[in-house]
C-alpha cells in the first residue's frame, strides 16, 4: 500500500472533489501533513481510518495500492465463507479483498486474526490430517496469510515513539510464525510499539532482548512443546529476566497444556488475542506514567 498520497490521489479514490476532501482535512476529519518542500500529503492508514469511521465507500481503491475490488461491506460469515474457498485455491488477490473489506467494514484487527485468519488455519489443519489437503495447499495458505499480515499491518498508523513497547517471538523448535506475527499486528492496533522477533528465538537471545530493549510486555507464542523439561528451563529464565527488568511475561499458544502452565511463571497467559489487547489495555493505562510500573515479583 502506498504510505503518504497527495489530496488529488485521495480525492479520486474517494470519488470527491479535492475542495471537498481539503474541506474535511481542514475539519480535522482526515489528517494532512507538509512535505520539506510544503506539499500536503495524507497518510494512507488516515485514509483507512476515515473511510472505516465515515462509512464512505472508495470509488478507486487502486489508487491508495489496494485490490480494485475493495471497499465492499462484508459480514464476518461471508468473508469467513469466502476466505476458506479462496485461500484452498490459492487465490491470493480474493484473500486481500476479504481481509481489507473486513478492515473497512470495521472489523478490528484482532477480530480479523482470531475470529477469521485462525479458524481458516485451523481448518486447513483439519483437512490435511484428514488428508483431503496437500501439504501444498497448507503451505501456500501459510504464505498468503503471512503476506496479508504484513500488508494488514501497513494499513495501521506509526505507534507513538512514546508509547509503550512489546516484543516476542517463539522458542527453538517452534516454527509457527503467524500467532507471534498476529500478535505484532493486534498490539499495534491497540497503540503499542510492538515488533514480532519472529520464529525458533534461542532463549538466550530472547533475554539479551529484554536485557537491551526494556519492553513493557515480552510475548511467548507456544505452538510446538518437543521437550516438556526443556521448555519449562527456558521459560524459567525467561521469567527471570523479565522480572529483573520489570518485563510483564504474557504467554499463549495451542501447545500450552494446563499442565505445563502449573510448572511455569508468567504475568498472564491467554487464549486468544482479544485476552492479549484487553491486559495490554490495562497495562498500558496503569502504566501511563513513568512511576506507576507493573510490579516485578
Ligand atoms: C501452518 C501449520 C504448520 C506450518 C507452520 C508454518 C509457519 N510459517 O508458521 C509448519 C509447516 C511448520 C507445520 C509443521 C508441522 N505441523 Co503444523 N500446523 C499448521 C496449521 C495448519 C496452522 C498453524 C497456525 O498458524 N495457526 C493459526 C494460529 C494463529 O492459530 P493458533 O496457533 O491457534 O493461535 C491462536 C491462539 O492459540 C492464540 N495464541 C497463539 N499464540 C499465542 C501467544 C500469546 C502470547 C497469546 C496471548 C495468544 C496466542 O491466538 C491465536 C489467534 O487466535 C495447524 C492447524 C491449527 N490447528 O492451527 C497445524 C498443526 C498445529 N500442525 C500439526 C502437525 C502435526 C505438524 C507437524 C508434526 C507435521 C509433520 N508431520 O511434519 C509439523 C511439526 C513442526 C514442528 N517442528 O514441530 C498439528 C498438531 C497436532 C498436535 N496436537 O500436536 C496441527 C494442529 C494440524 C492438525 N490438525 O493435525 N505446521
Amino acid at each position: 500500500m502506498k504510505q503518504l498520497l497527495s489530496p488529488k490521489q485521495v480525492s479520486r479514490a474517494i470519488g470527491v472533489s479535492e475542495s471537498s476532501l481539503k474541506r474535511w482535512c481542514d475539519k480535522g476529519l482526515l489528517p494532512m501533513v507538509r512535505t520539506a518542500g510544503g506539499h500536503r500529503r495524507l497518510a494512507a492508514s488516515s485514509v483507512l481510518s476515515f473511510l472505516r469511521n465515515s462509512g464512505h465507500a472508495l470509488a478507486h481503491p487502486e489508487l491508495l495500492g489496494l485490490p480494485a475490488n475493495v471497499g465492499k461491506s462484508i459480514s464476518q460469515s461471508t468473508a469467513l465463507n469466502s476466505l476458506r474457498k479462496a485461500i484452498l485455491c490459492g487465490d491470493e488477490q480474493s484473500c486481500r479483498q476479504i481481509a481489507f473489506d473486513s478492515y473497512l467494514s470495521g472489523c478490528r484487527m484482532v477480530q480479523i486474526c482470531d475470529d477469521l485468519l485462525a479458524p481458516t488455519l485451523h481448518e486447513i489443519g483439519h483437512a490435511w490430517e484428514c488428508g483431503t489437503t496437500e501439504i501444498f495447499e497448507e503451505r501456500r495458505a501459510c504464505e498468503i496469510v503471512e503476506r496479508l499480515l504484513f500488508e494488514l499491518r501497513g494499513a495501521l498508523p506509526q505507534p507513538s515513539s512514546t508509547a509503550p513497547t512489546a516484543i516476542g517471538g517463539t522458542l527453538e523448535g517452534d516454527p509457527y510464525r503467524l500467532p507471534t506475527a498476529m500478535i505484532d499486528l493486534v498490539l499495534r492496533e491497540a497503540g503499542w510499539l510492538a515488533q514480532s522477533h519472529g520464529s525458533s528465538l534461542p532463549c538466550s537471545t530472547m533475554c539479551a532482548a529484554i536485557e537491551k530493549l526494556r519492553p513493557r510486555v515480552f510475548w511467548l507464542s507456544v505452538s510446538v512443546c518437543a521437550s516438556s523439561e526443556r521448555f519449562l528451563d527456558d521459560c524459567a529464565t525467561l521469567w527471570h529476566a523479565a522480572t529483573t527488568y520489570g518485563t510483564a511475561l504474557v504467554v499463549g499458544g495451542a501447545a500450552l497444556s494446563g499442565e505445563l502452565r502449573q510448572r511455569m511463571h508468567y504475568s498472564a497467559f491467554c487464549d486468544n488475542l482479544g485476552h492479549l489487547v484487553s491486559f495490554a489495555t490495562a497495562l498500558g493505562s496503569a502504566t501511563s506514567s513513568p512511576e506507576n510500573r507493573f510490579p516485578a515479583n
